[in-house]
């Protein structure tokens, strides 16, 4: 990593059924974030946390918006629109966004921030599609509808807020999907949206498909903006978080996945933007998967054992 990585906390929890999940931020500076990275010739420093309510402060029903069926959406829009206007501000300083989550939800400030700009390809690390809407959602929660809220799908079409400006269809690219609702099954095949799945790392390995999810989501874009969502591994591997799934990748794919994006970013400068989600200490044992998740991170920005 050749830029300074700008540490964003985003502690939000309103896009997730499970509370617990505001605390990430803190879990994974707590595992030794910026030690590990410093430790690895990385040069980064802590921005600080967002602003974010208790979400006992609200409520999930109360609101301007047309809400129905999205939990919290007044509070998720404003904590995207601050957490969009740093990323703007960070890149435009020339360093490099890194935002710990809190859910998933916060993602749609993230890309909107990093697409201001730029064409903005997107990786999404997930075991989930996040590509529900209100009139899709099984849950109503905000976490398991980013990629459908960037992109503008049903309702999101009219909140500019949550439509990324400069995210196409073609430059998203999923890997290690493997719990996919029916409608967004469907979304998926009438996209033009590029989406492995575990069958795929299974059939063809783990370096060859990040490679081919980085081929797409590089196309014609001027940089790229990595999600990891914790819930992508293996339960076994990363048992601290909200929406766990059996049958994840592995520690050590996750690993490969991103000394593959570093690779690629070291060779092309593409990595604009980077955002680690869904580390739920509650729900952890011994904070496990916030140092996996900080282990990853270091991965992707280019940490090298010799
Ligand atoms: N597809 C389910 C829903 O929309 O409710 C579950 C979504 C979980 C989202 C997690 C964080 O990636
Ligand atoms: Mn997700
Ligand atoms: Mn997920
Ligand atoms: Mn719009």
């Amino acid at each position: 990593m050749s830029r300074t990585v700008r540490i964003i906390g985003a502690p939000v929890d309103y896009g997730a059924n499970r509370r617990g999940v505001d605390m990430g931020p803190s879990a994974i500076r707590y595992a030794g974030l910026a030690e590990t990275l410093a430790a690895a010739g990385i040069e980064a420093r802590d921005d600080g946390d967002l602003f974010v309510p208790r979400a006992e402060e609200r409520d999930p029903d109360a609101g301007t918006l047309d809400h129905e069926n999205a939990k919290f959406i007044d509070e998720v829009q404003r904590a995207c629109e601050h957490l969009g206007d740093r990323i703007e501000e960070t890149l435009a300083e020339g360093e490099f966004p890194l935002v710990l989550g809190g859910d998933h939800s916060i993602s749609i400030g993230t890309m909107h921030g990093a697409s201001r700009d730029a064409d903005l390809g997107v990786v999404w690390f997930d075991a989930h599609a996040d590509l529900n809407t209100p009139s899709t959602s099984p849950s109503g929660n905000v976490h398991g509808m980013p990629l459908a809220a960037a992109l503008g799908y049903d309702e999101f079409a009219d909140w500019d807020w949550a439509n990324a400006p400069n995210v196409r269809e073609e430059s998203v690219a999923y890997v290690g999907l493997r719990s996919v609702d029916e409608k967004e099954r469907e979304a998926i095949r009438d996209s033009e949206m590029t989406a492995f799945t575990m069958a795929d790392i299974d059939e063809r390995g783990i370096t060859a498909v990040v490679e081919d999810a980085l081929a797409a989501a590089t196309e014609g874009t001027d940089g790229l903006h990595v999600s990891l969502d914790l819930d992508w591994l293996d339960p076994s591997a990363a048992p601290g978080v909200g929406t766990p799934v059996r049958g994840g990748v592995t520690y050590r794919e996750a690993h490969s996945a991103l000394e593959v994006v570093a690779e690629h970013a070291e060779a092309h400068d593409s990595l604009r933007s980077m955002d680690v989600v869904e580390v739920n200490p509650i729900l952890d044992e011994s904070n496990e998967t916030a140092s996996v998740a900080t282990e990853i991170v270091a991965s992707a920005f280019g940490k090298r054992t010799i």
